[in-house]
């Protein structure tokens, strides 16, 4: 049972202009589609060989023999959470549960915004910001690389990739106004009301 690369929830101009269609064909056919090879070559015919996604990650997580496996199962999951965090039409404020959860935790959807772009621009060099929900509590984090928040015990609500490959065709340097647009225009709450429930 090899892992394989699901297919993006939209059409590839669906985020545009925000996302436009070649950035998104060039990071999920490309830079998502290499790290699944990449970790069907490593765990083949090996004792992670049959086991899912998730658990392969759980199972080589802080294990620094055990990296190269990590990286590629992380990156894939990630990229997959990362399509699902945004929608067409999507972004601005919050409804729902994760809406009180946020002013709850965070004070105000303002402070909240505030505290994922700021983790967005200070990820020095490749990685995530998320929202996460750590001992019942809401939490803006980073991770470096391919880290993941299953590998530290929280459960991750909403992810943006400010890897440079995720907005460099589209800004170029401008890591800002991406994670601008991605706040105003593209975030999917219903899918991080969906994490927070289940
Ligand atoms: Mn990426």
């Amino acid at each position: 049972m090899a892992i394989t690369l699901l297919a993006l929830p939209y059409e590839a101009n669906a985020l545009e202009p925000y996302i436009t269609a070649n950035t998104l064909s060039f990071h999920h056919g490309k830079h998502h589609q290499t790290y699944v090879t990449n970790l069907n070559n490593l765990i083949q015919g090996g004792e992670l060989a049959d086991k899912t996604l998730e658990e392969i990650i759980l199972a080589v997580a802080n294990k620094p023999e055990k990296i190269g496996i990590f990286n590629n199962a992380a990156q894939v999951w990630n990229h997959t959470f990362y399509w699902n965090s945004m929608k067409k039409d999507g972004g601005g404020a919050p409804t729902g549960a994760i809406a009180s959860k946020i002013n709850e935790d965070f004070g105000s959807y303002e402070a909240f915004v505030d505290a994922f772009k700021n983790a967005g621009l200070t990820q020095f060099g490749s990685g995530w910001a998320w929202l996460v929900l750590d001992g019942g509590k809401l939490k803006i984090t980073k991770t470096a690389n391919a880290d993941t928040p299953m590998a530290h015990d929280q459960k991750a609500i909403l992810t943006v990739d400010v890897w440079e490959h995720a907005y460099y065709l589209d800004y170029q340097n401008k890591r800002a106004d991406y994670l601008d647009l991605f706040l105003k225009h593209l975030v999917n709450w219903d899918f991080a009301n969906a994490n927070l429930k289940g």
